[in-house]
C-alpha cells in the first residue's frame, strides 16, 4: 500500500496528498506556497478578508508556485463569499475548499470555470448532498479539529463517509503526523487535511505567542466554547476561552454577549498575540506538535513515517 498516490493526488495534481486547512487570518501566501510548493495543496483562507487583499494573496501565491496548484478556502458564513465565489473564478484559482456551510448555490459557477471544489463537511448527510451537486472530492472534518467544528470524531466520521460517497474522502481532524496520516488511510481516507501541525511550520505567520501555545501544549489543553451560539469553536485553553466557557456555563454571559466578545477576537490572537481577548483555534492534536521547522520537512517527515507504518 502506498499514500503518495491516491485520487487525490491525481485528481490535484500534486506529490503528496495532503492539503493545509485554510485556517481563517491564518492561512495567507508564504504559509500556502510553502505547502504548494513542498507537494501538498497549500489554502489561502478567505475568511472575512477584504476582496483586494485576497485578490493580492492569490498573486502573490501564483508567483512563489509556479505552475503548481494551490487553493482558496470560502468560509460561507462570512459576509464577502458571494464576492469571493467570483474572485476564485476570476482569478482561476484552480481549487476551492469551503467551511461553514452548504456551498451548493455556487458550485455550478465554480464547476463551469473548471474549479476543483472540495467542500469540508462535519455530517455523512450533507457530504452526500455535495456529491450530488458535483463536488470532485470532500474533507470529512472530525470534532478534533480546531475552530468552527462538527459533532462527529474524524474516527466515526471518516469510514462512514467513505462507505457513503464514490468521490475521495480527505480526512481532518486530529491528524498531526505520520500515524495519524496512516490511520486516515486505514480508514479508507485517501488524503489528509492538516491545521493545527502547519501552524508550527516556519511559513506560518501567526504572532510567535500563537506558536508558543500550540508547541507548548499539552493533551488537555484544547476547549470547545460557543456551543450555546450554534457556532462551537475548538481554541486552547487561555484565560480568556475559559472566562468564555464558565460564562456559557454559568450563565453569567448570555450567547449574545458571548457573540459581542469574541468579534474580532482571532486577528487579535493571530496578529497581536493578545491573550487577554485574543481566540487562539487550534485542534486537540496540538501536544503532539513539539518543534516550528519548514513546512517540507514536516510533510516529507510525515510521509516518510506513514509510508512505513502502511507497508508493514
Ligand atoms: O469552517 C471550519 N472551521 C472554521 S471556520 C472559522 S471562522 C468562524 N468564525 C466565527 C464563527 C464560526 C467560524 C473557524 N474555523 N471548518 C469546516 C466546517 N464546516 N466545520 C463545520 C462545518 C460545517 C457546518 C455546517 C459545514 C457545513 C454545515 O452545513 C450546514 C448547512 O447549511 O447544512
Amino acid at each position: 500500500m502506498t499514500t503518495t498516490k491516491t485520487r487525490i493526488t491525481d485528481l490535484l495534481g500534486i506529490k503528496y496528498p495532503i492539503i493545509q486547512g485554510g485556517m481563517a487570518w491564518i492561512a495567507e501566501h508564504t504559509l500556502a506556497a510553502a505547502v504548494s510548493n513542498a507537494g501538498g495543496l497549500g489554502l489561502i483562507a478567505g475568511g472575512s478578508a477584504p476582496i483586494d487583499y485576497l485578490r493580492e494573496q492569490i498573486r502573490l501565491t501564483k508567483a512563489a508556485v509556479g505552475d503548481k496548484p494551490f487553493g482558496v478556502n470560502i468560509m460561507l458564513m462570512s459576509p464577502n463569499a458571494e464576492e469571493l465565489a467570483q474572485l476564485v473564478i476570476d482569478e482561476k484559482v484552480p481549487v476551492v475548499t469551503t467551511g461553514a456551510g452548504n456551498p451548493g448555490k455556487f458550485m455550478a459557477a465554480w464547476k463551469e470555470a473548471g474549479i476543483k471544489v472540495i467542500p469540508v463537511i462535519p455530517s455523512v448527510a450533507l457530504a452526500k448532498r455535495m456529491e450530488r451537486a458535483g463536488a470532485d472530492a470532500v474533507v470529512a472534518e472530525g470534532t478534533e479539529s480546531g475552530g468552527h467544528i462538527g459533532e462527529n470524531t474524524t474516527m466515526c466520521l471518516v469510514p462512514q463517509v467513505v462507505d457513503a460517497l464514490e468521490i475521495p474522502v480527505i480526512a481532518a481532524g486530529g491528524i498531526a503526523d505520520g500515524r495519524g496520516i496512516a490511520a486516515a488511510f486505514m480508514l479508507g481516507a485517501e488524503g489528509v487535511q492538516l491545521g493545527t501541525r502547519f501552524l508550527a511550520a516556519d511559513e506560518c505567520q501567526v504572532h510567535q505567542t500563537y506558536k508558543d501555545l500550540v508547541v507548548g501544549a499539552k493533551d488537555t489543553d484544547s476547549i470547545v466554547t460557543g456551543r450555546y451560539t450554534g457556532h462551537p469553536c475548538r481554541n486552547v485553553k487561555t484565560k480568556f476561552s475559559k472566562r468564555l466557557a464558565n460564562g456559557e456555563k454559568d450563565g453569567s454571559l448570555t450567547p449574545d454577549e458571548f457573540e459581542q466578545i469574541t468579534l474580532g477576537s482571532l486577528r487579535k490572537a493571530v496578529q497581536d498575540g493578545n491573550l487577554e481577548e485574543g481566540s487562539f483555534l487550534c485542534g486537540a492534536i496540538a501536544g503532539l506538535v513539539k518543534k516550528t521547522e519548514p513546512a517540507k520537512d514536516m510533510i516529507e517527515e510525515m510521509f516518510s513515517q506513514a509510508e512505513e507504518l502502511l507497508n508493514k
